[in-house]
């Protein structure tokens, strides 16, 4: 028996009892939606706008007023033969978020004569940026991230302010855009149409656009906290928006103004205009509203009609599920089907041809044949003839011969005989 003494025995190590936690707040995943916001942040937002209005309708002073800043546009000019489109992306910031924000201008909007035409340069845009937004999505190797979305969030639709209604144009421009983008009508230079005739402008238009079944951007009612907002506000459509780039001192503060002889109108004042109402609503209540429809309804439709357009279905004929696996051999069977037939339509043609020829060879050597067999025919004839002529030419010669023979012996013997005439002629 071993005795341990005390000086033998290893020191005890002290063993941690279970560790005690400070709680410093929630445990678990309430943060995510601050993780996502930081996120965000970081990531910076992207927005883009498509201003769609006659020359001079006061596209460029909204969008400085709007942002509140000078993005330095010049007048257009309005002699140009079809309607262009300009885009510019500018980088703003605002405390800690920065927004990479486009704007796409038109350029010569109904200043044509014929404007049956003008929507389709708009069309071919918005149709051009979802056609770049798929392709980054087809890729291999994607980048999604980090390329740059145009897709066209908001489509500011600027109203000549006449008083009456929607030109004809504006209708079939609408009518071609409303599955494409967020419509959003604005009348234009609101400041020169009177309170009395503003509301039934406002009434006309919407029933014009209700009648020609032109869907508008209709403000999002299901987050209760801006659900009452958003619903009055779609009752207030379209806005009647006045812009400047002029400002003005009102009870000791800078605001902007659109100054006149007899007065002037302030812009945020919301007895005067809806510009207000198009801030709140565009940029501070539902920019990402816009943003995700642009992306879950316009972007989708695009692509549903894009990749139909490229063979892919979902389902085939007996409503059964298709794989991309499957129509991308069916596809490829097609193909290939229709490679042989086209080489086998090129075969028969080159057969066909090489037959023609070989007729058209057989023919001239038939030609050729008979009309050898003609000269020579004629060769024949001459031949014999030549030779009945030679045959005549010697018997003259021979019955000359002979009379010459005749005359010498007739000579020898004395004998003077005389014949007349000639000889024996064949
Ligand atoms: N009365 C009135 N005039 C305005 C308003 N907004 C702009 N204007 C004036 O209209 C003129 C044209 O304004 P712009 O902002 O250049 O118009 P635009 O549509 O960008 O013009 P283009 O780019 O050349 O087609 C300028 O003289 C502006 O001062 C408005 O709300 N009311
Ligand atoms: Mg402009």
């Amino acid at each position: 028996m071993v005795n341990i003494t005390a000086e033998n025995k290893t020191p005890a190590v002290a063993t941690p009892g279970p560790r005690q936690l400070q709680l410093g707040g929630h445990v678990g995943f309430d943060t995510l939606p601050d993780q996502l916001v930081n996120k965000s942040v970081q990531n910076g937002f992207g927005f883009n706008i498509l201003c769609i209005g006659e020359t001079a309708l006061g596209k460029s002073t909204l969008m400085d007023t709007l942002f509140n800043t000078s993005f330095g546009a010049t007048p257009s000019t309005h002699n140009l033969p079809n309607v262009k489109l300009k885009a510019q992306t500018y980088e703003l910031q605002e405390s800690s978020v920065r927004l990479k924000l486009t704007i796409c201008d038109t350029i010569g909007y109904g200043d044509q004569v014929n404007k049956a035409d003008s929507y389709k340069a708009l069309v071919e845009y918005v149709d051009c940026q979802f056609e770049a937004y798929l392709q980054e999505e087809l890729k291999i190797q994607r980048s999604m991230a980090s390329a740059h979305d145009s897709r066209v969030h908001a489509c500011l639709y600027f109203i000549c302010p006449t008083g009456h209604g929607l030109k004809a144009m504006d209708l079939a421009c609408m009518k071609q855009l409303d599955t494409r983008v967020n419509i959003i009508p604005v009348i234009a230079k609101a400041d020169t149409i009177s309170k009395s005739e503003l509301a039934g402008f406002k009434e006309r238009i919407m029933d014009e656009l209700r009648r020609n079944k032109v869907s508008i951007y209709q403000f999002p009612t299901d987050d209760e906290t801006v659900a009452d907002t958003n619903k009055s506000m779609n009752g207030e459509l379209p806005f009647a928006v006045v812009g400047s780039t002029e400002f003005v001192k009102v009870a000791g503060k800078l605001v902007r103004a659109r100054q006149y002889p007899w007065g002037s109108v302030h812009i945020e004042n919301e007895t005067h205009c809806d510009f207000v109402k198009l801030r709140e609503m565009l940029i501070r209540t539902n920019m990402e509203d816009l943003r995700e429809l642009t992306h879950t309804r316009h972007y989708e439709l695009f692509r549903q009609r894009r990749l139909q357009q490229m063979g892919f279905v979902d389902v085939d004929s007996n409503n059964q599920p298709v794989s991309f696996q499957q129509t991308f051999e069916s596809k490829r069977t097609g193909h290939l089907a229709s490679l042989q037939a086209k080489e086998e339509e090129v075969r028969q043609m080159f057969v066909q041809r090489v037959k023609q020829k070989e007729n058209e060879l057989k023919d001239s050597e038939k030609e050729l044949h008979s009309k050898f067999e003609k000269l020579k025919r004629e060769h024949l004839e001459e031949k014999t003839k030549l030779e009945e002529a030679r045959r005549l030419l010697e018997e003259e010669c021979q019955e000359l011969q002979r009379r010459k023979q005749q005359l010498s012996n007739g000579n020898g013997n004395g004998n003077h005989m005389l014949t007349l005439g000639r000889g024996k002629k064949k």
